[in-house]
């Protein structure tokens, strides 16, 4: 197993719309494997492939303490959507910034595991903010496009500061 090289704001790559898996092979066990790798390692609670460069309408997800319920959706697609929640967000493509965003409180999603076959499941509070948060990457939208301008703005600059300083370490 790998753990791969997550991208970060702003690399364009994280606006690219990723293409549907159309074949369900030992490659893409292989990935899936790898994304979970690389999302313990990060100690995230979710990953999309856009975030290690990868175009392909892949996810996955662990919101469990004990870091052992891993989910792996591919080709989800959002059936339903009730309720709101605020969450505070965190994304590994923007290191050290944090804010709340307001989403559903529930979702059903229609997706295929990682063998090819539908599955059909419904999530509430954080796991639903997450798999929410990850679909969004897979059509090029990150968190902070739900803030206004001008949060959007200090957030991004507070970022670039936090990178600096990192970088004169
Ligand atoms: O690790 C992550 N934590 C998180 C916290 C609140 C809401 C969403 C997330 S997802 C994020 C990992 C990530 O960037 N996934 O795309
Ligand atoms: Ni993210």
């Amino acid at each position: 197993m790998t753990v791969l090289h997550i991208i970060e704001f702003p690399d364009p790559r994280l606006r690219l719309r990723a293409e549907p898996v159309r074949v369900f092979d030992a490659a893409l066990r292989q990935f899936v494997a790898d994304m979970f790798e690389t999302m313990y390692a990060a100690n995230g609670v979710g990953l999309a492939a856009t975030q290690v460069a990868v175009s392909q309408r892949v996810l996955v997800a662990d919101m469990s303490d004990a870091r052992n319920q891993p989910l792996a959706l591919i080709n989800p697609q959002i059936l339903e959507k009730t309720g709101s929640q605020v969450y505070q967000e965190g994304c590994l493509s923007f290191p050290g910034i944090f804010a709340d965003v307001t989403r559903a409180m529930t979702v059903k999603v229609k997706a295929h595991d990682v063998d090819g076959e539908e599955v059909v499941m419904e999530f509430e509070g954080p796991l639903a903010v997450c798999i929410q948060h990850e679909m969004d990457h897979l059509e090029g939208k990150v968190f902070v496009d739900y803030l206004s301008p001008l949060k959007r703005t200090m957030l991004l600059k507070r970022m670039e500061k936090q990178r600096k300083q990192a970088a004169s370490a």
